[in-house]
């Protein structure tokens, strides 16, 4: 089979669709070109003395490991000499990184977990980047954090990588979902997978059952009938996964359907659910609905929100269309 590279992929695109200008495929080239070297990193393990955690906590509160640090500098340092990025953002950092004035700034806004799934680092689980991109404001001279906040819809181009027993890069520009994996010899990514489409139906869920007693009341229902079986009021009987890597939960769904949950719960009111809206809701639901699926909070679509917050966080009830539809319908009873 002919191999297509990631650069003749984003170059016959932007010949079939007008989607895909050059800054925006150097970016793109530029942030496939950092998850590879990320894989490179991940993949040394103990022998490259990175695992385990730094003495640091990020935005979050949430303790950082040596390579969440690592994973973004690297992509700070391979996207703000290019002269395409105004801004960056990561789920790192506080506060947004403006480009450098000694770099020309550029008319994209890149932001991106680096290094998502930080929990299975240290007992070689798949682990992934989740990126995003948007368009500067026209006219933007010294970016701020309000001009991060566009809506999910706004979004030019997003996509993942996922570091697992292959290294992929899954990439959506508006204009369907396409699979590279890395040819680790050759240090490139190759076309593997054109126009992922996920299953409308499905008999798989993921969500982190040990919550469930402080789930609200819509969410218990949904799993409840699941659990219940061909018995139960669904009628057929499901499966459980949950590997705790949105990366990894999403590709298994984009693969072979399933949905995804992490839901809002009793805990934390003010504190809707655990992942990102920016950085991990919005560009992981431009990748579902562009391959068939369909992305909600709970009420609405994720990509219909608009953001207050560069570090809000979500509920998120990605996958397969019928499930996800359910599940949402579920909410407004
Ligand atoms: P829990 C990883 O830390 C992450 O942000 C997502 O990748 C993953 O789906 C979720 O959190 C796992 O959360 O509460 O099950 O550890």
């Amino acid at each position: 089979m002919k191999r297509i590279s990631l650069t003749q992929h984003l170059i016959e695109q932007q010949r079939l669709h007008n989607s895909i200008p050059a800054e925006l495929r150097l970016l793109i080239e530029v942030v496939g070109r950092a998850c590879k070297t990320i894989s490179h990193a991940v993949g040394k393990g103990a022998l490259g003395e990175v695992l385990g955690s730094a003495d640091s906590e990020n935005v979050q509160g949430e303790v950082q490991k040596k390579l969440d640090i690592i994973s973004n500098e690297i992509l700070l340092e391979a996207n703000e000499w290019g002269g395409h990025l105004a801004a960056m953002a990561s789920e790192e950092m506080e506060s947004i990184h403006p480009i450098p004035n000694r770099y020309p700034q550029g008319e994209y806004m890149l932001l991106f977990d680096p290094l998502d799934g930080s929990s299975n680092i240290d007992v070689n689980v798949s682990i992934g980047t989740i990126f995003s991109v948007l368009k500067a404001p026209d006219g933007m001279k010294s970016p701020t954090e309000q001009d991060f906040m566009q809506s999910g819809r706004k979004q030019v181009a997003a996509g993942y990588a996922v570091y697992g027993p292959q290294t992929m890069l899954v990439l959506t520009t508006g204009n369907g979902v396409h699979c590279f994996t890395l040819d680790r010899e050759m240090g490139s990514w190759v076309l593997t997978q054109r126009d992922m489409q996920i299953p409308a139906e499905t008999k798989e869920f993921a969500i982190n059952a040990s919550n469930a007693r402080h789930w609200h009341p819509p969410v218990t229902r949904y799993v409840n009938e699941m659990l219940a079986g061909s018995a139960g009021p669904r009628q057929k009987d499901f499966n459980m996964r949950w590997i705790a890597s949105m990366v990894a939960d999403v590709h298994r769904i984009l693969n072979r359907g399933g949905i995804f949950m992490y839901p809002a719960d009793a805990r934390e009111p003010d504190k809707p659910g655990k992942l990102r809206l920016m950085y991990e809701a919005n560009p992981m639901a431009f990748i579902v609905e562009q391959a068939g699926g369909a992305a909600t909070d709970g009420k609405q679509a994720i990509m219909d929100i608009q953001p207050e917050k560069l570090h809000q966080r979500v509920p998120v009830f990605l996958g397969s269309k019928s499930e996800v539809e359910l599940v949402t319908r579920y909410h407004q009873e």
